[in-house]
C-alpha cells in the first residue's frame, strides 16, 4: 500500500449520525452516510472507540475490548458497516485504547477484589492515604494516583480516575492486548489508531517530578520502542494492507523518526500536537493566548524536513475530537461566521493537506463547523472540561472561567454533525441530542455546504484529488518558501522535473508573494475565482490559497 496516497476521515461516533432516535450516534447511522464520506475522496474512515464502556470519557474508557457498546449497535451492525465501506472502496480504521482500561473492566474489577495476578495488570503501589507515590498530575486535572482503601494501595491514572493505566512491563498484559488487536484485524479492519501509545512504557523507578507534572518520566518511556516493535510483530506486521498511526503526546522528532521510520518496524505514521499548542500561554492549555503564526511556520518546516529526511510520515491535521474547531480557533473574525468562513477553512486545509504525510479530516471540518458557542457550564459533557472548570474557578470569576472553557473545551469539536437545516434534530437525530448543536445549525450544515458556491466540502475533495494526480504531492521533497513572510505560509514539493508550489495567506489582509525565481506554468488550485499575477509578484486576497506548477510556459 502506498501510504502517502492515503487520507482519513475521522468520525466521532457519538456525534455523527443517530439512526434510532436515542440522541447518540451509532454504527447504522454511519453506514447510512458512507457515500457522503466516499465522495470527499478519502481512503479511510477512523471510528473513535466503539467498545463496551461506561462512557466517562466517551469510549476512551474501555470496559470490554472485543464487544460493541450496545448504545452504538451490535456486532452485526459493525460487520455491515465494514461490508458497505469495502464495497465503496473505503477502509475502516479503529481506535485502540491500550494505555489504560476503564475501572469497570473485568481485569480491574478482579484486581480490586484482591487477585494479585490482575493487580499486576495495572500500576498499583502500596501506600498510605494522603501520600501518593509521586506528585504526578493527571492530564485531566488533579492527582494521577487514586487510593483504594480496602487494598491499601494507590493506582496510576494519567487520565480520568476511572481510566487505570495498564502495566505494559507485564508480558501477560502485552499478550492480552495483542489478542485484542488481532481480533479486530481478523474482522477486516485495515487501519489502527493507537491512543496515547507513547505513554505506555512507565519508568522503573517512580519519583517526584520537581520540574513538571511527571510527563518527562513516562512520555516516550524507556521500553517504548521495543514494545512497539513487539506489537508490530505480533499483530499488524503480518498485513501488507494495514495502516497504523500512533497518537504521540508531547513527543519529539527524534522519537517520531523511530516510531514511523520505514526500517524501524514500529508504526507507519504518527500524530504530534506541537502546532496545536501555539495558542497556549506558557504551555498551559487553559489560558487564552493568540496563535503564534511564525512559530507555526518554523515547526512545520522542522517536522517536514526532518521527518521526510528519515522517510517517516506524519498525520497532517488541524482538528480532532480533542481540539476546538480550527476556524474558530485561528481566526478571531475571518474564520468563524464572517464573509471569509469558507475561504479560511479551505486555505487551512490547503496549507496542511499538500505537505509530506497523510491528511486527516475531522467530521464537520469539511463544512467549516465553528465552536459550540455554549454559555453555561451545564451545556458541557466532557470530563476534562468539567474538571478544569472547577480548577479554574478556584482563581477566576465565573465569566472568566466560562470564557476560557468556551475557547478550549473538547466539546467544541463534539457537537453533533449538522446534516441539514431542519429543526430540531438537523438530520442527526430524531430525539434529544446528548450534546447541543452549534448555534448556526440552520445555515452551517452539510446540505447547504454541498450546494454552496465556493463549497468547503467540494474544495476539500479537490485538494485530496490533487494528491492523487501529482506524484510530487505524494513523495516530492518539501521546501519552505518565504520563511520570513509575516502573512504567508508557502512551500514547494519537488519530484524530478515537477515542482508544485503552495501559497497560503493566513490573515485577513491583502498581501503579496514574490515570484522572482519561480515561473508559473499552470494554476491547479485557488479558493477564489481569480488570482492576480504580475511578472514577479502574486497578489493574495484575505485567506487566499493558491497552488501551481512551477516552471516557464
Ligand atoms: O487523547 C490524549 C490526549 O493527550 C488528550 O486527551 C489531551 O490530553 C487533552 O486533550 C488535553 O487537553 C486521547 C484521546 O484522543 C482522548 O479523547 C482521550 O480522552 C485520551 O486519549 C484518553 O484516552
Amino acid at each position: 500500500m502506498q501510504l502517502n496516497k492515503q487520507s482519513v476521515y475521522q468520525i466521532y461516533v457519538p456525534s455523527f449520525a443517530d439512526s434510532n432516535g436515542d440522541g447518540l450516534g451509532d454504527l447504522a447511522g454511519i453506514t447510512g452516510k458512507l457515500e457522503y464520506i466516499k465522495n470527499l475522496g478519502v481512503s479511510y474512515i477512523w471510528l473513535t472507540p466503539i467498545y463496551v464502556s461506561p462512557m466517562n470519557d466517551n469510549g476512551y474508557d474501555v470496559a470490554a475490548y472485543c464487544s460493541i457498546n450496545p448504545r452504538f449497535g451490535t456486532m452485526t451492525d459493525f460487520d455491515k458497516l465494514i461490508e458497505t465501506a469495502t464495497s465503496l472502496g473505503l477502509k475502516v480504521m479503529l481506535d485502540m485504547v491500550l494505555n489504560h482500561t476503564s475501572t469497570q473492566h473485568e481485569w480491574f474489577q478482579k484486581a480490586l477484589a484482591g487477585e494479585e495476578r490482575y493487580q499486576n495488570y495495572y500500576i498499583f503501589k502500596d501506600g498510605t492515604p494522603g501520600q501518593p507515590p509521586t506528585n504526578w498530575q493527571s492530564k485531566f486535572g488533579g492527582h494521577a494516583w487514586h487510593y483504594v482503601d480496602k487494598l491499601g494501595k494507590w493506582y496510576l491514572h494519567l487520565f480520568d480516575v476511572t481510566q487505570a493505566d495498564l502495566n505494559w512491563d507485564n508480558p501477560e498484559v502485552r499478550a492480552e492486548l495483542y489478542k485484542v488487536v488481532n481480533f479486530w484485524l481478523d474482522k477486516g479492519v485495515k487501519g489502527l489508531r493507537f491512543d496515547v501509545i507513547n505513554l505506555i512504557s512507565k519508568p522503573k523507578i517512580f519519583e517526584d517530578d520537581t520540574q513538571g507534572d511527571g510527563r518527562r518520566f513516562y512520555t516516550d518511556g524507556p521500553n517504548i520502542h521495543s514494545y512497539l516493535k513487539e506489537l508490530n510483530q505480533n499483530t499488524f506486521g503480518k498485513y501488507a494492507d494495514v495502516m497504523t498511526v500512533g497518537e504521540m503526546s508531547s513527543t519529539s522528532i527524534e522519537n517520531c523518526l523511530k516510531y514511523a521510520g520505514p526500517k524501524q518496524d514500529e508504526l507507519h505514521t504518527v500524530f504530534n500536537f506541537h502546532h496545536l499548542k501555539l495558542d497556549y500561554a506558557g504551555g498551559d492549555k487553559w489560558s487564552l493566548a493568540p496563535f503564534n503564526f511564525m512559530a507555526m511556520k518554523q515547526l512545520f518546516n522542522q517536522w517536514q524536513t526532518q521527518m521526510q529526511a528519515g522517510g517517516a510520515l506524519t498525520a497532517l491535521f488541524w482538528s480532532n475530537h480533542d481540539q476546538p474547531r480550527v476556524v474558530s480557533r485561528l481566526f478571531s473574525e475571518g474564520g468563524n461566521n464572517s464573509a471569509y468562513r469558507r475561504q479560511s477553512a479551505v486555505m487551512l486545509a490547503c496549507a496542511t493537506f499538500l505537505m509530506y504525510g497523510v491528511p486527516y479530516i475531522y467530521q464537520g471540518e469539511e463544512i467549516a463547523m465553528p465552536n459550540a458557542g455554549f454559555t453555561g457550564i451545564d451545556d458541557y459533557r466532557d470530563v476534562e472540561t468539567i474538571n478544569y472548570y472547577k480548577i479554574l474557578r478556584q482563581s477566576k470569576s465565573e465569566a472568566e472561567a466560562l470564557a476560557i472553557v468556551a475557547a478550549k473545551s473538547r466539546d467544541n469539536a463534539r457537537t453533533p454533525m449538522v446534516w441539514n437545516g431542519e429543526k430540531p434534530g438537523y438530520g442527526y437525530t430524531g430525539g434529544t441530542p446528548w450534546l447541543g448543536f452549534i448555534k448556526e445549525a440552520a445555515t452551517i450544515n452539510a446540505e447547504n455546504e454541498l450546494n454552496a458556491s465556493g463549497s468547503v466540502y467540494r474544495n476539500f475533495a479537490k485538494l485530496l484529488q490533487l494528491r492523487q494526480d501529482y506524484p510530487a504531492l505524494q513523495s516530492g521533497t518539501y521546501e519552505q518558501l518565504a520563511a520570513k513572510h509575516e502573512h504567508i505560509y508557502a512551500y514547494s514539493r519537488t519530484l524530478k522535473e515537477e515542482t508544485v508550489i503552495v501559497v497560503c495567506n493566513f490573515f485577513n489582509v491583502k498581501t503579496s508573494f514574490n515570484l522572482e525565481n519561480i515561473g508559473i506554468y499552470k494554476l491547479i488550485f485557488n479558493n477564489y475565482n481569480d488570482a492576480t499575477i504580475h511578472n514577479t509578484t502574486m497578489e493574495l486576497k484575505p485567506y487566499q490559497a493558491i497552488v501551481f506548477i512551477g516552471g516557464t510556459l
